[in-house]
């Protein structure tokens, strides 16, 4: 494909990591002011194509030929769909189809402008086609980026680029997805291997995670008296447990431990670093155990969700 025909890039997508990567390297590739990206699920793919479809026979393309539809990480799951993309092959408009989901495997090697190929993700798809106009000066920390995202998109659990790729996840979800394409996709900002940049926003994220839990969920009329002394109870924490502790300890002079309920069977007991209770005392007596002021104890939280969950559900009956 040269670089001098194409002006305009009609892309459908998925809506995962990987889609948002496809949608950085299409924009690398030909401009963000060139490119034009729809995220879909399996059940909007086909009408989004068809809409696109319409769109570029109602301005008359492709006899300007100067338009590309890209599908990428996702393809048509009707008959309909695939004839219409067929119909408008056969009359000159330039198709891409790039996917590693093996759902529309036969589909896609029967015809020249898909490619499939299950040992790449979506956006090393799209590199890998797109390369020629990709390895500019400019662009030298993309092909890292795309391999963080395989690693990450295929489960690649050993791969040496798995990490970056949780880390890009994790920053895919708290940026949204607009941020996060604009943040990789310019390449003056150049932040696809700056990981020390990633790390920071993270630590950021943490600390506004930290603060959100403890705003909501820790207050004054929830504390409970106990023979140890004043605690209260901060459910589903997912950020670092002993932050949300510190932090809401010291919101709180009179409260003298937290007690934390995270997933899994743990429940975690926190208390001042200096001068505060013995915690591990109380864990010790509920079957736990652990240091003064961090220790824990094993409870079957989620047995008892179900057997309240089965109760319920009798009742209804
Ligand atoms: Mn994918």
């Amino acid at each position: 494909m040269t670089a001098t025909t194409i002006e305009q890039v009609e892309h459908v997508t998925h809506n995962d990591l990987d889609a948002a990567a496809c949608d950085v390297v299409v924009r690398a590739a030909f401009g963000s002011g060139a490119v034009h990206t729809r995220f879909c699920g399996y059940d909007t793919v086909d009408e989004e194509i068809l809409r696109v479809l319409e769109r570029q026979r109602v301005r008359g393309c492709p006899s300007g030929s100067a338009c590309l539809l890209i599908i990428s990480d996702i393809s048509p799951t009707s008959a309909a769909c695939w004839h219409a993309l067929d119909a408008a092959a056969a009359a000159g408009c330039m198709l891409v189809c790039a996917d590693h989901h093996v759902t529309h495997a036969e589909e896609m090697q029967r015809r020249p402008w898909c490619t499939y190929d299950d040992q790449a993700c979506g956006a090393q798809l799209l590199f890998n086609l797109f390369r020629a106009r990709l390895l500019s000066p400019n662009l030298t920390t993309l092909p890292l980026f795309v391999a963080a995202v395989d690693a990450y998109d295929r489960w690649q659990l050993d791969g040496r680029y798995r990490l970056r790729g949780e880390t890009l996840n994790r920053l895919y979800r708290f940026m949204g997805r607009k941020t996060f394409v604009e943040e990789f996709a310019d390449p003056a900002r150049d932040r696809r291997d700056d990981f020390r940049w990633l790390d920071s926003v993270l630590k950021t994220r943490a600390e506004q995670e930290v603060k959100r839990i403890c705003t909501e969920q820790v207050r004054m009329e929830l504390f409970q008296d106990s023979a140890d002394g004043k605690y209260v109870v901060i459910l589903g924490v997912d950020a670092p447990i002993n932050d949300i502790a510190q932090v809401a300890l010291s919101m709180y002079p009179a409260l003298d431990f937290v007690v934390l309920i995270s997933r899994g069977n743990t429940i975690s007991l926190r208390s001042r670093v200096s001068g505060g209770i013995d915690i591990s005392k109380v864990a010790q007596r509920l079957g736990g155990g652990g240091h003064r002021s961090a220790a824990g104890f094993s409870y079957a939280l989620d047995e008892d969700l179900r057997r309240i969950v089965r109760g319920l559900l009798a009742r209804e009956v």
